[in-house]
């Protein structure tokens, strides 16, 4: 492609509402414009890059039997009142209706239309397992959309959907998807890790997260030093020992703390230990308030909480019901003497607090020497609190780790989630008729962009994978008035075409600083640069990932060519 024939607004100034790298340096490069909050437009080498992604998933989704279709975004709300959908979610599902009245949910995924589809069709157990794909746009009304790509309104996803007549089946399919996306992540380039994760108002069992490394990643992962262990914080297990202080129980004391509300003003004030602290915190579930409480030094997980509770969700009370219920502030709720009826669920943590301290449901005072048991009652001890770095792996090698992640791909076990409701069935080898096994499979094609982005740049720019790059070659000329350099460029230009080289030949009347700069922006992988030595037949070569240079013969071109690209 001549670049002076295609459309690449490179910008030099760094765009004031980009917030980070990835961002601004697709903005700067060309390859995406914002047309509004969240809605990007791709231009010719956004578009490029897409295309090679969606190529790589293609292979690997063909390559284990998922065969592609391509579903509608307008989907009629009945299917979506059919599952519930249409009520639990809020105004993050675009909704419209039509000439007529009737209303539309704009497709955040694909779960009801795919299931509406196959229970029309596919009635036997003779004709499962079946896995369907699509690479399709989707439109979530996100509260706060930001860093461009990474967390859109309108973005481009490969949603993959299984149907079976057994678990094992869907086990079967979901460990090939594991080992798809493995493959996938790997063929991109990206430093990524498969974690556990947490199914979350989806439902099902088993759910894996495909993570980007980067400091920039919205998701914290929870991995071993001495395993492959690695699972999201939101669902990483807390299986530590904790070792019970021996000491006498001593009486329980109120002591006066005025003022003092926080966990570290009241472990100062009393000069004890956090660790001695017992974090007592009421929480709203789907229908009460409980008590929850924790070691002062930990924090709850609200994810783990929902799932011991069973809840559909868990939220901090508000200050008033609060008030209400014990008559006192959030910061001096304690565990003694609250409500009969009030359930208490303590993190196993707190069953090992000896001579504990905590509110003493008065404002301004606070109660030492409190011990489980003796001083109040739990009606069960759970894992509610966060992973911390430094604790023991949940498998039991090594040391836990924290790393930032980006959510790439996402799997899940969904069960009979869906069929059930919607009534999608089979008759088994014994005429039963049964709800199909369901699995689910996502992955982010437009935020790979951003990821990859994120991992391969420097201050100069983009540096572009072999195997995504929107071009293989910039073939530039450094003055096109030249002669001998025109004729070498325009020779080679055609001759890389002939070898089916991608190449974007900077043909633009421009002075060499600035293709150079524009260059080393866009990012493509290898640079051929014709100068002052074409006459010679010679040319400079840049690899852009290393930054090193060279000199090579234009008869030499191909076969070194070649080396480079098929290299690993
Ligand atoms: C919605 C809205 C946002 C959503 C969903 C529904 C996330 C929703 C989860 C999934 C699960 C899998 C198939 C591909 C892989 C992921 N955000 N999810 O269902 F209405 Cl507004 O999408 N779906």
């Amino acid at each position: 492609m001549k670049q002076s024939r295609t459309f690449i607004p490179t910008m030099r100034e760094v765009p004031s509402d980009a917030d980070v790298k990835s961002h601004q340096l697709l903005l700067r490069a060309g390859f995406i414009r914002q047309n509004t909050s969240g809605i990007y437009s791709f231009l010719p080498l956004g578009k490029k890059v897409l295309q090679k992604v969606e190529t790589i998933i293609r292979e690997e989704m063909e390559a284990i039997e998922a065969v592609e279709v391509f579903m509608p975004a307008m989907q009629q709300a009945e299917l979506w009142q059919e599952t519930g959908r249409w009520y639990s979610y809020g105004p993050e599902l675009f909704r419209m209706t039509d000439r007529h009245k009737r209303e539309f949910a704009l497709g955040a995924t694909h779960e009801e239309v795919i299931t509406s589809l196959v229970r029309d069709e596919v009635k036997s157990y003779k004709k499962l397992p079946l896995t369907m794909f699509q690479i399709q746009t989707k439109f979530r009304d996100e509260q706060r959309p930001r860093f461009g790509l990474l967390r859109g309104r309108e973005f481009i996803m490969k949603d993959a959907y299984s149907f079976h007549a057994t678990e094992e089946s869907l086990d079967e399919k979901y460990q090939e998807m594991m080992q798809a996306y493995t493959n996938i992540f790997t063929r991109l380039g990206l430093d990524f890790r498969a974690v556990m994760a947490d199914g979350g108002s989806i439902g099902g069992t088993d759910t894996h997260e495909f993570m980007a490394l980067s400091d920039i990643g919205e998701d914290t992962i929870a991995y071993s030093d001495s395993s492959s262990y690695a699972a999201n914080i939101e669902m990483a297990e807390v299986n530590v020992n904790y070792e019970k202080l021996d000491e006498a129980l001593r009486e329980v004391e109120k002591v006066a703390t005025p003022d003092q509300k926080t966990i570290s003003e009241v472990a100062s004030y009393l000069n004890v230990d956090a660790t001695r602290l017992i974090k007592t915190l009421i929480f709203k579930t789907d229908d009460e308030l409980i008590a929850v409480l924790c070691r002062g030094d930990h924090e709850i997980n609200d994810i783990k909480l929902k799932n011991v509770l069973g809840a559909s969700e868990v939220e901090f009370a508000a200050e008033g019901d609060v008030t209400e219920l014990l008559s006192c502030g959030v910061g001096s709720i304690g565990p003694v003497k609250l409500p009969l009826d009030l359930k208490v669920i303590a993190d196993h943590s707190v069953a090992s607090i000896v001579n504990g301290v905590c509110g003493a449901n008065e404002d301004g005072f606070h109660l030492t020497n409190v011990n489980p048991e003796r001083d109040f009652a739990v009606d069960r001890y759970e894992d509610l609190r966060f992973i911390l770095e430094g604790d023991a792996s949940p498998d039991g090698k090594g040391t836990i780790k924290f790393a930032k992640g980006i959510e790439l791909g996402h799997i899940f076990k969904l069960g009979t989630t869906y069929s059930e409701p919607m009534g999608g069935t089979f008759l088994d080898e014994n005429g039963r008729s049964k709800p199909y096994i369901m699995g689910c499979y996502g992955i982010g094609v437009s935020r790979i962009l951003a990821a990859v982005a994120e991992q391969f740049n420097d201050e100069y720019g983009l540096k572009w994978p072999k195997k995504i790059a929107p071009f293989d070659v910039h073939l530039i000329a450094v003055n096109l008035k030249d002669e001998s350099q025109k004729e070498l460029a325009d020779e080679l230009y055609s001759v890389l075409k002939s070898y089916r080289y991608d190449v974007l030949y900077d043909d633009r009347p421009e002075r060499a600083g600035v293709k150079f700069a524009d260059s080393d922006l866009i990012g493509l992988p290898i640079r051929i640069t014709i100068g002052k030595r074409a006459s010679e037949g010679i040319v400079e070569i840049k690899f852009r990932q290393t930054g090193e240079t060279a000199e090579w013969q234009k008869e030499e071109l191909t076969e070194k060519l070649q080396a480079f690209f098929t290299a690993e």
